[in-house]
C-alpha cells in the first residue's frame, strides 16, 4: 500500500451523501443496510480524505420538522472536519407526485410544484457556498410515444432553466448549473440522454454560460459512448462544469459501480482526458465527484472499503496517466502515429482553398502510410498493467 495512493484535500474528491447512504434498496428488494448518519458520513469522508460532499435536498433534509436540527448538526460537521459542500442537486424523481415527471411533467401543478422545490434548495445551496447545482432529469421522460410531446417537454424544460437562472441572477447568487444526462433508468428513455444532446439543448438558453454538463461515467456507458471521448467534448465546449465517476459494465442497467470497476480501459482515459490528454491548459480543474453506489450485498465496512477505493483508484490511474505521458518513448510514439500533426490547421496561413485544391497528392503512399496506432495503445496497457 503506497502512501501515494492516500487522498488528501487538494485532491478535490468529492461523495454524494446518498452513495455512501444508499442502503441497498433496488427493484427487487428492501434495503440490506441501516440508515447512515449524514454527519456521521461527513467525519467518515473526511477520515479517508475527501475534501467535500453534495446531496439532494431530500437526502439531508427529508422533512420539515427536523430541516433546522438537521441543518445545524449538518454544518456543525463541516465545520469540525473541514469538509465543504460543493454541489446540490435537487429530487425530482423518488415522490410518486414526479411519477411523469418534475419540470417536465405533463401536469402544471406538479410543474409548479418542482419548480418550486428547485428554488428552495437553490437558496440552501447559495447559503452553503456550493458553487454547482446540478440538474438530474430521471422522470423527465416517458415510456411511450404519444404520452409525451417531446416539443413542449424541451419548451418547459428551457423555461424552467431560463426562470432558475434568472433568480439566480436577480439573487446575486454565483452558482452554475450542470445538467446530468442519462439514457433511461427510471424512465424507459429520458429528455437530454447523451452529453451531444444536453450541449445542444444549452444553446437554446437565455444564459447559456451559466449551465453546463455532469456527465456520468455509467451513463454514456449504458448507451455504448464513449465517456473519455464525451468529456473532452464538453471540455473543448467550456461545458465541463461538474463530474460524476463510477463504473459500468457495458450497455446494461445502470450499475454505479465504484471507480476503476467495470471498463478499467475507459477509466483510464477518462483520467487522461481530465488531466487534458497531455495539453494541461486542456484540464478540468473542478471537484472529482463519486456517484457510485456500494453493491448492495455489502455491509457497513463494505461502504467504506468502497469509497475509499474510488479515491484510491483515481490516483492510481492519475498515476499511470501521467507515467504514460512523461514516458519518452510515448511521446515518440505519438509522433509516430502522428498525433501532434493534427494540432496544425488543415488550411496553412495565408492560404486558400485553391491553393489546397491545386495541390498534388501521393494518394497511394498516404494510403499505404503507417498509422502505428496499435504500437501507441500498447504503451498505455501496458502502462495500466504495471508492466511499464
Ligand atoms: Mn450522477
Amino acid at each position: 500500500m503506497s502512501s501515494t495512493y492516500t487522498p488528501t484535500p487538494e485532491d478535490k474528491f468529492s461523495f454524494g451523501l446518498w452513495t455512501v447512504g444508499w442502503e441497498g434498496v433496488d427493484v427487487f428488494g428492501p434495503a440490506s443496510r441501516a440508515p447512515l448518519d449524514p454527519v456521521e458520513s461527513v467525519h467518515k469522508l473526511a477520515e479517508l480524505g475527501a475534501a467535500a460532499i453534495t446531496f439532494h435536498d431530500d437526502d439531508l433534509l427529508p422533512d420539515d420538522a427536523t430541516r433546522q436540527q438537521t441543518l445545524d448538526r449538518y454544518t456543525k460537521a463541516l465545520a469540525d472536519t473541514g469538509l465543504r459542500t460543493e454541489m446540490v442537486t435537487t429530487n425530482l424523481f423518488s415522490h410518486p407526485v414526479f411519477k411523469e415527471g418534475g419540470l417536465t411533467a405533463n401536469n402544471r401543478e406538479v410543474r409548479r410544484y418542482a419548480t418550486a422545490k428547485v428554488l428552495r434548495n437553490i437558496d440552501l445551496a447559495a447559503e452553503l457556498g456550493a458553487e454547482t447545482f446540478v440538474m438530474w432529469g430521471g422522470r423527465e421522460g416517458a415510456e411511450h410515444g404519444a404520452s409525451k410531446n417531446i416539443h413542449a417537454a424541451l419548451d418547459r424544460l428551457r423555461d424552467s432553466l431560463d426562470l432558475v437562472c434568472d433568480y439566480v441572477r436577480e439573487q446575486g447568487y454565483t452558482m452554475r448549473f450542470a445538467i446530468e444526462p442519462k439514457p433511461n433508468e427510471p424512465r424507459g428513455d429520458i429528455l437530454l440522454p447523451t452529453i451531444g444532446h444536453a450541449i445542444a439543448f444549452i444553446n437554446e438558453l437565455q444564459h447559456p454560460e451559466m449551465v453546463g454538463l455532469n456527465p456520468e461515467v455509467g451513463h454514456e456507458e449504458m448507451a455504448g459512448l464513449n465517456f473519455a471521448q464525451g468529456v473532452a467534448q464538453a471540455l473543448w465546449h467550456g461545458k465541463l462544469f461538474h463530474i460524476d465517476l463510477n463504473g459500468q459494465h457495458g450497455p446494461r442497467f445502470d450499475q454505479d459501480l465504484r471507480f476503476g470497476a467495470g471498463n478499467l480501459r475507459g477509466a483510464f482515459w477518462t483520467v487522461d482526458t481530465m488531466l487534458g490528454a497531455g495539453h494541461a491548459d486542456h484540464a478540468y480543474d473542478g471537484y472529482v465527484h463519486f456517484d457510485y453506489k456500494p453493491p448492495r450485498a455489502e455491509a457497513v465496512d463494505g461502504v467504506w472499503a468502497s469509497a475509499a477505493a474510488c479515491m484510491r483508484n483515481y490516483l492510481i490511474l492519475r498515476d499511470k496517466v501521467q507515467a504514460f505521458r512523461a514516458d519518452p518513448e510515448v511521446q515518440q510514439a505519438l509522433e509516430a502515429a502522428g498525433v501532434t500533426e493534427l494540432d496544425q490547421p488543415t488550411l496553412a496561413e495565408g492560404e486558400s482553398l485553391a491553393d489546397l485544391r491545386e495541390a498534388s497528392y501521393d494518394v497511394t503512399a498516404l494510403a499505404e502510410r503507417s498509422v502505428a496506432m496499435e504500437a501507441l495503445d500498447q504503451l498505455a496497457m501496458e502502462h495500466l498493467l504495471g508492466v511499464r
